[in-house]
Parts: structure tokens; sequence; C-alpha cells
């Protein structure tokens, strides 16, 4: 299997940390962001959405991160990561398609600015928004223009926070009656939540969860797997948590007044 992702993308990190609990192996490509590696005639020819993750096994290709996970428990989970009954089953996907429709371009619209941004002041203007325009994607497109030109000031941050809040209020409060996000076993659910649930971690914005204390303690047991540790915290060097961490900080009085 080959693994085409990216260190600081929160769904790629799901993937391997889905890998990991699966003991699949893998061989990872990394496609840098920072220049859109991603929209290169090469990638484009892997994945014609020109995103990451995507996986390759054998001739096939899955291209979304739910995707690959959900194939990789149904054909090497042996029951693991999916709850056998019904209704735990339609709980998780109800869980994984909030997490992918509304959480994660939430919290796009805040790694974009604190981590991509920055390599796209540095190019000539016109070449950074011919970049964006070949974005396939046209929402994309326009949400990546306005964190270009307006970084933490645009609209798409505030909103971002504001959704980011609500929906781990949302799953604090179904998590107060259950051990994990879809019931009483470990899962996928659980696994699409880690690496999102790290992103307030890893920029000092610990108070976007902390009111929730389901959520903290569920974060707690989910920090301790060794697939959390492989496939989220060892994607990014520690030299580079503890820059992001300094600018995080920085930018936390910005944050928190967003909420
Ligand atoms: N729903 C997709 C979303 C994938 C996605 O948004 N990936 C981002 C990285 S986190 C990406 O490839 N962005 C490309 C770009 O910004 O041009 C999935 O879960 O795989």
């Amino acid at each position: 299997m080959e693994l085409f992702s990216n260190a600081i993308s929160p769904c790629c990190q799901k993937v391997k940390m889905c890998l990991y609990e699966l003991n699949l192996t893998f061989d990872e490509h990394e496609v840098s962001l920072d220049s859109k590696e991603n929209l290169s005639t090469w990638f484009r020819g892997i994945n014609p959405d020109a995103t990451l993750p995507a996986l390759k096994i054998g001739d096939k290709v899955i291209s979304d991160s739910t995707q690959i996970c959900l194939h990789l428990a149904r054909e090497f989970g042996n029951g693991r990561l999916m709850p056998s009954d019904v209704k735990s089953y339609s709980k998780m996907l109800s869980i994984l398609g909030l997490l992918d429709e509304k959480l994660h371009p939430a919290s796009a619209c805040l790694l974009w600015p604190m981590c991509i941004r920055p390599s796209f002041l540095k190019m000539e203007y016109s070449y950074a928004i011919e970049l964006i325009k070949a974005i396939p994607n046209k929402a994309r497109q326009s949400r990546q223009k306005s964190l270009f030109q307006k970084g933490l000031d645009a609209d798409e941050v505030a909103e971002g926070v504001k959704t980011y809040e609500a929906i781990m209020s949302e799953i604090d409060l179904g998590l107060r009656d259950m051990n994990w996000l879809s019931g009483d076993h470990f899962g996928l659910a659980d696994i699409s939540l880690a690496p999102y649930l790290q992103i307030s971690k890893q920029f000092g914005w610990g108070d976007l969860i902390s009111e929730y204390p389901a959520l903290e303690e569920l974060f707690s047991r989910l920090s301790t797997r060794p697939s959390f540790k492989r496939g989220v915290m060892d994607s990014i060097s520690g030299e580079s948590r503890t820059s992001m961490l300094i600018k995080g900080r920085a930018k936390s009085a910005k944050i928190y007044g967003l909420r």
C-alpha cells in the first residue's frame, strides 16, 4: 500500500492512525501543500481531485480519508474499529459525516493561515493567486483565496472557530453516557476525531475544548494509544511542533476573541 499524505493534514493523520491501529504496513509519500505539489500533473494522475490523502492499493486508488478508513476497517479489521450493532454503526456514520462536512472545513480555516499561508506570502502575489485558481474545487478555491489575502482576519476563520467549538460541544454532550464516540468500543469515529482535537493543543488553544470535560477525558485516553503517537504526533517533528505552539500562543487572544 502507498499513502500519499501531508504531515500537518488532520485527514492524513487520521488515515495513518487507522493504518497503525490495524498493524498494516505502508509506504508513505509526503506531498507538499506549501508549494501545492498536490496540483502537479503527477499527483493529479493519482487523484484528479488533487486532495490528500490518497491510498494506492495495487491499481486501485481511494482518495477520501473516510472512504479509506472504512475500506481498511472492512478489509483488514476483522470486526475491529466498527461497531457490530446497527444503532452504533449508524451513530458512527453520522459522526464521520459531521466531521467530514463541518469539522474538517472549519479546522482547515484555522490550520491554513497558521501553517500554509507563510509559504504563500513568500511567493509573488500573482503566482500565489494562480496556484489557488488551479484548485479544482471552487469552494476550496474561494476559501483559500480569502485566507491567503486576510489571514486570521478572514471571515472564514471566525466561522471556523465558532463551528469548531459548536461541534466539540455537541460531541461532548453525546459522550456523557458513552465511553467512546460510537458506543462501548474504540473505533473509526474516535480515530477520525483525534487529529482535530489535537489541533487545539498544537497551537496552544486548549480553551477551545477545555469546557468540555468528556472530550478532554476522551483526548487523554486517545493520546495514550501508540497509533495516536505514530500517526498523529510523530508526523510532525518536535522542532515544528515547538514553532507551531509559539506562533499559536501569540494568536490565542485573537482566536479566543472570535468565539
Ligand atoms: N474529505 C476529504 C478532504 C481532503 C482535504 O481537504 N485534504 C486537504 C489536506 S487536509 C487537501 O488535500 N488540500 C488540498 C489543497 O488545499 O489544495 C478527505 O477527508 O480526504
